[in-house]
């Protein structure tokens, strides 16, 4: 099955600017060559355009005051969405490089166009603010919550006004840092998180292992949305919003294994690298090393089957 990569360098959404040259970035660490190597069929669809206006750093909040350049988002999105769709239709696996994590909302909905999915949510947040329970105003915290039918209605109706993700298929993994509108969302919503400490108790494996058969019972397969900032910082230090005490990168190299053995993949995404806050590029090549892992190669897959 090929590969479409798929560029999203939005960085509206973030905090602090520079993940729009996250795809570059990715690509520059050698993911193609890489991926080509292991025997998987590639094509690069190159990245959504981003309008002169999705580029606007000024500090001014633009569109919502509690949903910081939310038209702009929902415009890029609604792009997003359009191009992920047509490679699941195509027969191929999307694998979009962001941007920040608010291109999950064009991502997911792109997916669920054509398959019922469920979703393995890697981050070290929930993302499942709204315009009333952000305590940023930044959308990269809110793509979740859009995605289960909350908050914002022009993200949460890009693709379609139903939910695109249903909570009992939704797994959020190596989740250390919540706002407590998320937390009242996760539990009225009863949505199954693998926080740090039950990782380490249970095991990477074991944890994918249940998360898959969460996500995959009645959907027709998985959705990753991979946040590099799941990752510890030692091993990610390029991303906004750094948080201590993450998944080590060869217990995520593990996961990714687990469910490139399943053959649920549908669709991942890897966000919120930003070499401009970055190390000689270490966030890139975590990523990559990440992606080969989920992607294995053809061959691979085959034999799962
Ligand atoms: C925080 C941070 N929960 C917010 N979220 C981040 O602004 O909503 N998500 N950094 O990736
Ligand atoms: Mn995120
Ligand atoms: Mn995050
Ligand atoms: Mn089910």
């Amino acid at each position: 099955q090929a590969v479409h990569v798929i560029g999203a360098p939005l960085d509206l959404g973030a905090g602090c600017r520079g993940c729009r040259m996250g795809p570059d970035a990715i690509r520059c660490a050698g993911l193609l060559t890489r991926l080509r190597q292991q025997g998987r069929m590639v094509q690069d669809l190159g990245d959504v355009t981003l309008t002169e206006r999705e580029k606007l750093s000024a500090d001014s909040a633009g569109g919502h005051p509690k949903a910081k350049y939310i038209d702009e988002i929902v415009r890029f999105n609604r792009r997003l969405h359009r191009k992920t769709a047509a490679s699941v239709e195509a027969g191929a696996i999307p694998l979009i490089l962001g941007g920040d994590h608010s291109i999950a909302a064009g991502t997911i909905a792109g997916a669920a166009r054509h398959k019922r999915i469920g979703v393995l949510w890697f981050d070290a947040h929930g993302d499942l603010n709204t315009v009333q329970t952000s305590p940023s105003g930044n959308v990269h915290g809110m793509p979740l919550a859009a995605m289960l039918g909350y908050g914002y209605p022009a993200l949460k109706h890009i693709g379609g006004k139903r939910p695109k993700v249903r909570p009992e298929h939704l797994v959020l993994i190596g989740t250390r840092s919540l706002d407590t509108g998320e937390q009242e969302l996760i539990q009225r919503a009863g949505i199954r998180m693998y926080a740090s400490r039950e990782l380490h108790r249970l095991g990477m494996s074991e944890v994918v292992r249940q998360a898959l058969a969460a996500a995959g019972e009645g959907t027709d397969g998985i959705h990753v949305s991979f946040d590099l900032d799941g990752l510890d910082p030692g091993e990610a230090p390029g991303v906004g919003t750094p948080v201590s005490a993450g998944m080590r990168l060869t217990e995520a190299l593990e996961a990714m294994r687990v469910i490139a053995a399943s053959g649920l993949l549908v669709s991942a995404e890897f966000v919120e690298v930003n070499p401009a806050l970055d190390l000689r590029s270490k966030t890139a090549h975590a990523a990559v090393e990440l992606i080969c892992s989920l992607l294995g190669s053809d061959t691979m897959e085959e034999k799962s089957r």
